[in-house]
């Protein structure tokens, strides 16, 4: 992408109404744009890290087995009458009235509907197991909507519902489902620790909450701080094999790690004094197990080995695919702008043309785009007549991870300077070489 012919509103001062700084950044950087409380407008910039996050999503849950589709983010207030959620879930739900008097609502989760439709189409045991999901829009009226996509009214939610047979076939999803999340968090390039939490709205004895640590996290957070050396990598997992995807739940929950909701100071006094964490927490997804109780409601029965009809075991599995890009800015910055982690960041590298209008420079950039262009790579070349300043300033704002600055002087010498946003070090190279080093870099990603 040419920045000349992009579409990057960025703002020059820091908006007065944006408390936190991931927010701050997204504003400023171009990304989004507030179209009423809680509803946002995805600029380019901020839509392409969306969709980034929504293939990594994708890609996990594609290991694991579980199937995406699309439900549509209108729901009739029937099915919720059904589960007898329709009055229980409050201001919070927005009812509409349709044309013809019906009523509807923009919903804020998907149990009704996926169960209505699994008890119309599944009538056997032999179609389980089952995990269905989509990434799709959802609407929570929220009291107080602020710090941007973090808490918004409208957002984005990756939402998976799983149908077996037995209880334990359906904790093996809940631990399934643990695993992938584990994987997909890590990345994004984001530690999300997962937490004893409290069940809410949605119901059910078996939930963890994954936590991303940060001083503007909504949560109150306590744990072991030996939790945070865990990290899952790149090891290989079996997603069929319960007992490795229990152990790996084992591994990652044993430790004390819960939110205020579950808190429970003698336990956590059970922890070493020096490893006791009090801290605060961006809340980035939620897994559940909830037993029959929704099939049970909405008629979700099977027919089992032998003969008899059974209600179905579900869980439901929620990842904040909006708020995610938040709580990647909060977790990844500097006083210059956002530095975004390889595997998420909207262009692979940016290209400087210090000396726009000079053939040389100008020629060099373009064969630099080119080739990486070739790669299956991702350029954004600042090709705008600004002074060096004004471009370095841009392009440490919007974060690209790597920035190769094309000068005269540097191509006298027949050399380019690749920096790194993260530790700003640059160095000098040839452009073939400044090619391979960024290839490699993205080859494993
Ligand atoms: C699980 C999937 C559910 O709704 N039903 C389907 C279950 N869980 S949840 O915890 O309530 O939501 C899942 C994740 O969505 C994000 N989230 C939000 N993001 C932005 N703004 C909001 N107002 C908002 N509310 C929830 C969170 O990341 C949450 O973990």
């Amino acid at each position: 992408m040419r920045l000349s012919r992009y579409f990057l509103p960025i703002l020059k001062e820091n908006p007065a109404d944006a408390q936190i700084v991931s927010h701050r950044l997204m504003l400023r950087a171009g990304m989004i744009k507030q179209a009423s409380a809680g509803i946002y407008s995805w600029l380019p910039m901020g839509f392409k890290v969306l969709r980034k996050l929504e293939n990594i999503v994708h890609e996990e849950q594609a290991c694991a087995g579980h199937i995406p589709m699309l439900m549509p983010t209108l729901q009739p207030a029937d099915l919720w009458r059904k589960s007898g959620r329709y009055d229980a879930y409050g201001p919070e739900m927005l009812r509409i009235t349709d044309r013809h008097d019906r009523e509807m609502l923009y919903g804020p989760t998907n149990e009704e509907m996926i169960t209505d439709m699994v008890a119309n189409f599944v009538g056997s045991y032999k179609s389980l197991p089952l995990t269905l999901y989509h990434i799709q829009w959802k609407f929570r009226d929220e009291v107080r909507p602020r710090f941007g996509v973090m808490r918004g009214r409208e957002f984005l939610m990756k939402d998976g519902y799983n149908f077996d047979l037995t209880k334990e076939d359906a904790l093996h999803a809940y631990n399934r489902h643990l695993v992938t999340y584990l994987r997909t968090y890590e990345r994004m390039g984001l530690q999300a620790i997962p937490m004893r939490a409290d069940s809410g709205p949605i119901g059910g004895d078996y939930t963890h909450e994954f936590l991303v640590l940060a001083d503007t996290g909504e949560s109150e957070v306590f744990y072991d701080s030996e939790i945070t050396d865990l990290k899952f990598g790149d090891r290989a997992i079996d997603f069929e094999d319960k007992a490795a995807c229990q152990s790996v739940l084992e591994e990652f929950t044993s430790r004390y790690a819960r939110t205020d909701e579950t808190h429970d100071e003698t336990a956590f006094h059970e922890v070493p004094e020096e490893r006791r964490r009090v801290a605060r927490g961006i809340e980035v997804g939620q897994i559940f197990y909830f037993g029959t109780e929704y099939s049970e409601k909405m008629g979700a029965m099977v027919q089992g080995e032998d003969g008899q009809r059974v209600p179905l075991h579900m869980g439901s599995h929620g990842i904040g695919v909006s708020r995610l890009l938040g709580a990647i800015i909060e977790a990844s910055h500097d006083d210059k702008g956002i530095i975004w982690p390889e595997g998420v960041t909207p262009y692979n590298c940016g290209i400087v043309n210090l000396k726009q209008g000079d053939e040389e420079a100008d020629g060099a950039c373009d064969a630099l785009y080119d080739s990486l262009t070739a790669l299956g790579l991702e350029p954004l070349y600042d090709d705008r007549k600004e002074r060096a300043g004004g471009k370095f300033a841009t392009m440490d704002l919007i974060g690209l991870p790597w920035r190769i600055t094309v000068g005269p002087r540097g191509l006298k010498n027949g050399v380019v300077e690749v920096t790194s946003r993260r530790t700003g070090e640059s160095e000098e190279m040839t452009p073939e070489l400044a090619i391979a080093k960024i290839a490699a870099i993205y080859a494993g990603l």
